[in-house]
């Protein structure tokens, strides 16, 4: 079935859509960034400064997914994917694995993924569910102390940019969800839809994001609410 008037969909998200399994979004009042210093975690400075200190901060997030399960709009996104006939594009800034484990599989982790891990030596990169420390070997090439979570620190390049920016550029529904738009390239990306001039814009938050003004329908509330209530809309034709 085709969701009502639209062929290629393009949904972005952010840590909002995973709030409400139990992961700490960023910069909500008690996020990550209130609870460490994102300089020292979050950058290559930080990590050559303290390899171990990060290492253990992304360990201490990777035991955390155990813990929690998709939610409500991760699962419509799913369904989403597998009813409408046109296409669905996933382009998520989160690390997590939920948007697999509801079902997604057309989907781009612009930002990397916690479950993975890429030598600097050979540049392998493989899953991983445990712990990495500066003695782990990477089983490729053998070399000790090489190995670093597969995820885009500040200043380094996302991944998928060029697959990303093809689909911003034909899509005709943009959906943003759950995320703040202070990070770019993300937070710039309803401004390059609109300039492709062809697609409606909507925003799926529990608030007003920095860039709340510049999509053509807003609707605030928790995403496991708003996010189910909207898919339906969308295949129902409401
Ligand atoms: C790059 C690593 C270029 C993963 C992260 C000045 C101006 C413009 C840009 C820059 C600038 N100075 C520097 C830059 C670039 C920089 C940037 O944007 N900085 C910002 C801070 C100004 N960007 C970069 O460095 C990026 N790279 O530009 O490369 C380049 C070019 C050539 C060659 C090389 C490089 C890389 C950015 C990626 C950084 N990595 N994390 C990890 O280690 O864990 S950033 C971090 O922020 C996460 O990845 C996260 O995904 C991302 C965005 O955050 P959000 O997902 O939006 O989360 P946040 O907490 O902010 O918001 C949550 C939202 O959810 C809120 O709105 C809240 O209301 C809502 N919410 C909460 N609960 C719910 C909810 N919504 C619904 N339901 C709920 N229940």
């Amino acid at each position: 079935m085709r969701a009502t008037g639209f062929e290629r969909i393009v949904v972005l998200t952010g840590a909002g859509i995973s709030a409400e399994s139990g992961l700490d979004t960023f910069r909500d009042e008690d996020g990550l960034w209130s609870q460490v210093d994102l300089e020292d975690v979050a950058t290559p400075d930080g990590y050559a400064r303290d390899p171990a200190y990060v290492l253990d901060f992304h360990n201490k997030l990777r035991a955390g997914l155990r813990r929690v399960d998709p939610n409500p709009a991760h699962a419509a996104l799913a369904e989403l994917e597998r009813r409408h006939a046109g296409e669905v594009l996933v382009v998520t800034q989160n690390v997590d694995d939920l948007h697999e484990r509801a079902g997604s599989g057309n989907l781009i982790h612009m930002h990397g993924e916690l479950l993975k891990i890429r030598c600097q030596a050979c540049g392998t990169v493989r899953t991983e569910t445990g712990d990495v420390t500066t003695g782990s070997t990477c089983a490729a090439c053998g070399q000790t102390g090489r190995l670093r979570p597969h995820v885009v620190w500040f200043h380094e390049m996302p991944m998928g940019m060029d697959e990303i920016n093809a689909a911003l550029a034909r899509c005709d529904l943009f959906i943003s969800i759950g995320t703040s738009g202070n990070v770019y390239p993300a937070a710039g990306f309803v401004a390059d839809v609109r300039r492709a001039g062809r697609a409606h814009t909507v925003e799926l938050n529990l608030e007003p994001s920095e860039s709340a003004s510049l999509f053509a329908e807003r609707i605030h509330g928790p995403a496991s609410d708003v996010v189910p209530a909207y898919v339906s809309r969308l295949l129902n034709g409401i």
